[in-house]
């Protein structure tokens, strides 16, 4: 996501670095990067053009700040303008208990409505609404059949008529059976899409937003296609008055333009962010937490959210206590390294932590791969006795050879595994006492004091000079004391 706007802005952002003052002119130099970054990003020009001019105004009147180093007060800078440029977000969407809402989705063909549609109502349903979906897109026969089995994976009902229908009275139809039915509160209508914005589609969309009045008309892009993307928002919006856009594909859009202009070249916001073919990779948009991925600051709160949602709750605690009690194994380990294996894969991951965005890219480029490295730990693990992943201080060297055998590894890697295990059983046994959320809560302000970005002059590391200045005091004053006691002594 974003890696051509993030290593541009990494390389326009990072000579200032080494300067010791913000200046007109290395401000200039730095804005030129940046422009140049977000047009590699397939930013709309003028969106590019205004968003420097109000990083310049912003970056100028910083100047007086002098505590701060060049580099941070840049950045900061631009990752406040980065917030203001694809914000705000209301993320309401305007449903009431005890009525039907409707939200109409419409968007172009393939841009991802009829997946998206599935994974709103997921994330409807999750949130204690429920959801009916209605198969309106009657261009392609096959989209019906789509709906329904997206509908059936999830168990939520869609509403369906025969192909030959009109789309406007599925609509009404499928509004009609929910109100009756009385066991739905929100009605997710799936239009039909067409190749280009063409008057047709305009006055079909134009036709069910008039009968039925949605609560909600949401456009449904794909980010992929760039500025096409941000010109159809445009067209759409021109026709009919959109509430937000969900923007889909991110996980593969590497460039970002379209999620950096379309709030600010139509003026509506992005509710919702598709990361993924399967239907529960559908986000909220957070511009801040979206602005921070792109400075390569990482988005500790989603990962939160991420392990709240699929970790295992009764299996968290058995492992609590079983760490409160001392006794963690390899078997606890290994459950543990599956847990986490669900937030997605290991470069995922580390892109939402400060700072091991660029060391998953940097591992990538050098053909590193640590989903590689989790396999073998557990085809390790998966070779030993029970008895060994209990009381793992057994294995001599004929059960490594054993293992290493078993797995595929060789001896040298059971020892280095053990050797880690032992210092995670260590490290593990002093958290125990805390909560997750308060073992949270510390990986969080040591990632806002800067603990995991490598790069930046921090303040975890200024509270570190802090300290070690005072030690440097400390020790003078120890010095002085002892020259003091020598000069007494000699007299
Ligand atoms: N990688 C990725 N693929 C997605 C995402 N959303 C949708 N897709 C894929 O995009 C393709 C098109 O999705 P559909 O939901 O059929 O798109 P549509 O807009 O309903 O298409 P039409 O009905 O033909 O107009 C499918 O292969 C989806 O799996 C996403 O967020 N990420
Ligand atoms: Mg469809």
């Amino acid at each position: 996501m974003f890696e051509t706007i993030s290593k541009g802005l990494e390389g326009a952002l990072g000579f200032l670095r080494g300067q010791s003052k913000l200046t007109e002119s290395n401000i200039r130099e730095a804005l030129a990067a940046v422009r140049q970054s977000l047009l590699e990003g397939d930013v709309h020009y003028d969106v590019a053009q205004q968003f420097c001019e109000r990083v310049a105004r912003a970056a100028v009147g910083q100047q007086v700040l002098e505590s701060l180093k060049p580099f941070e007060q840049f950045v900061g800078v631009v990752y406040r303008e980065l917030i203001q440029l694809m914000g705000p977000v209301d993320h309401s969407l305007g449903l009431r208990k005890g009525s039907v809402g409707i939200i109409m989705m419409c968007g172009l063909q393939g841009s991802g409505k009829t997946t998206t549609c599935g994974k709103l109502a997921r994330v409807l349903e999750s949130e204690g609404w429920r959801p009916l979906l209605v198969a309106a897109d009657l261009q392609r026969p096959a989209a019906i059949d789509q709906l329904k089995v997206i509908g059936e994976q999830l168990s939520i009902p869609v509403y369906s008529e025969p192909p030959n229908s009109d789309p406007v009275r599925v609509c009404q139809n499928g509004v009609a059976q929910a109100k009756r039915q009385g066991n739905i509160d929100v009605v997710i209508l799936d239009t039909a899409g067409r190749l280009h914005v063409d008057e047709a589609l305009m006055q079909e969309l134009r036709q069910i937003d008039r009968s039925l009045s949605p609560d909600q008309v949401l456009l449904v892009c794909d980010a992929m296609t760039g500025q096409d993307a941000v010109n159809s928002a445009k067209a759409f919006h021109d026709s009919l008055e959109l509430n937000g856009v969900i923007l889909t594909k991110l996980d593969g859009d590497a460039r970002g333009g379209a999620a950096l202009s379309v709030k600010s070249v139509t003026g509506v916001p992005i509710k919702y962010i598709g990361v993924g073919e399967q239907l529960d990779k559908l986000e909220l948009f957070h511009p801040d937490r979206m602005a921070s991925r792109i400075l390569g600051m990482g988005d500790v709160l989603t990962l939160f959210e991420k392990a709240q949602q699929a970790f295992d709750a009764e299996q968290m605690a058995a492992q609590q206590e079983k760490l409160r009690k001392g006794r963690f194994t390899l078997t606890d380990f290994r459950d543990q390294m599956q847990q986490v294996k669900k937030l997605g894969s290991i470069s995922q991951i580390m892109k939402l932590i400060p700072g091991m965005g660029r060391v998953a890219d940097m591992m990538s480029e050098a053909d590193m791969d640590p989903e590689q490295d989790l396999g073998k730990i557990e085809a390790i693990i998966g070779s030993m006795t029970d008895q060994e992943r209990d009381n793992p201080e057994i294995i001599d060297i004929s059960r490594r050879r054993r293992i290493a055998q078993g797995s595929g590894t060789d001896p040298a890697m059971i020892n280095k595994l053990l050797k880690e295990f032992a210092q995670a059983q260590k490290l593990m046994q002093n958290m125990a006492g805390q909560s997750h959320l308060d073992r949270l809560r510390s990986l969080q302000t040591m990632a806002s004091m800067g603990a995991f970005d490598p790069g930046a002059e921090l303040q975890f590391n200024k509270q570190r000079s802090v300290r070690s200045e005072i030690d440097r005091d400390k020790k003078k004053k120890l010095r002085k004391e002892a020259k003091k006691q020598r000069k007494k002594n000699r007299r």
